[in-house]
């Protein structure tokens, strides 16, 4: 049964990522994402009772949004299970080993009332990169892992172009963002994922959201990211101060605590001012760069 590996657009098995560990590595460098399994399926009804309430809080701040998120502080119960589960923990240790720090769990919330498309971007695009500065971001961004793993069906919001994670954009595709930063580009793909199926992708790839009117949305959004990156994003050592309390490790799952020991790390050396601030800026940044708002000198 498990003669071949699966090919670039299948998702892979936590058996088959067992047996060719090399090549799941490898396709996740090369091609920027790899399908593959998002959560045990038992702990679905708990997560999800988790995820609507989270859901409702964020709602209730931002009445009449149609989409949005919610950030979850990560204490005892799913989460952290969902976090400290085989399909995640098999995945990022696969990928990065051991030496682990877990970043950020958002839920990306969908009821939209109509199409909306993002622009084009690469997360934590620096709002002044010219061609090296891109490049040096480039060589910064390839040990980190982001995903995106829904709760409910037929999530096909996230649009990609497989490989831009470790390229400079063509002039091509910088024309046609300054033409329409969200229209179609050559090579763009998506999957339409099911329950229990998760997107592992490198956040450097050139991205965007296209959310379409009526569907529900609520998918699980999390990242980590290798300790040997040289990606040191400011915000995520930012308003976590929650896990520095004492005693605070003791009460999540053991299997987790290696990862957050990490990110308790990191969150003690931005508070000393030890993490340069800059490597946050995202999305935002990045559009206004495509449209010629940032004194970009990439044209
Ligand atoms: O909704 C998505 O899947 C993508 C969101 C995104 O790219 C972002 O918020 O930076
Ligand atoms: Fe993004």
């Amino acid at each position: 049964m498990m003669q071949s590996p699966p090919g670039p657009n299948e998702i892979w098995t936590l058996a088959q990522i067992g047996r060719w560990p090399g090549l799941f590595r490898l396709r996740f460098r090369e091609l920027g994402f790899v399908l593959a399994p998002g959560l045990t399926p038992s702990l679905l009804p708990r997560l999800r009772e988790a995820s609507r309430s989270a859901a409702e809080a964020a709602r209730a701040d931002h009445p009449g949004k149609g989409g949005g998120r919610y950030i979850v502080a990560l204490e005892a119960g799913p989460f952290a299970d969902y976090l400290a589960d085989d399909p995640v923990q098999i995945v990022v240790s696969t990928l990065f080993g051991d030496v682990v720090r877990w970043n950020y769990l958002h839920g990306l919330l969908g009821d939209f009332r109509r199409d909306v498309d993002m622009v084009w971007h690469r997360d934590g695009m620096d709002r002044y990169a010219d061609a090296r500065g891109e490049m040096a971001l480039l060589a910064r961004r390839q040990q980190l892992v982001q995903w995106n793993c829904p709760l409910y069906p037929d999530d096909d919001c996230f649009c990609f172009v497989p490989g831009t994670h470790r390229r400079l954009l063509t002039a091509d595709e910088l024309a046609c963002l300054r033409e329409a930063p969200s229209g179609p580009l050559d090579g763009e793909i998506r999957f339409r994922l099911e329950v229990g199926t998760a997107l592992y992708y490198n956040p450097t790839l050139l991205h965007l959201g296209r959310y379409r009117q009526g569907l529900l949305r609520e998918t699980l959004h999390g990242g980590c990211e290798s300790v040997w990156s040289r990606w040191r994003p400011w915000s995520v050592g930012y308003g976590k101060e929650y896990l520095l309390a004492q005693g605070y490790l003791e009460t999540l799952p053991p299997r987790l605590r290696p990862w957050l020991e990490q990110t308790r790390r990191f969150v003690r050396e931005v508070k000393r001012g030890l993490v340069p601030r800059g490597d946050e800026l995202g999305s935002l940044a990045y559009s206004a760069m495509i449209r010629g708002e940032a004194g970009s000198e990439s044209s």
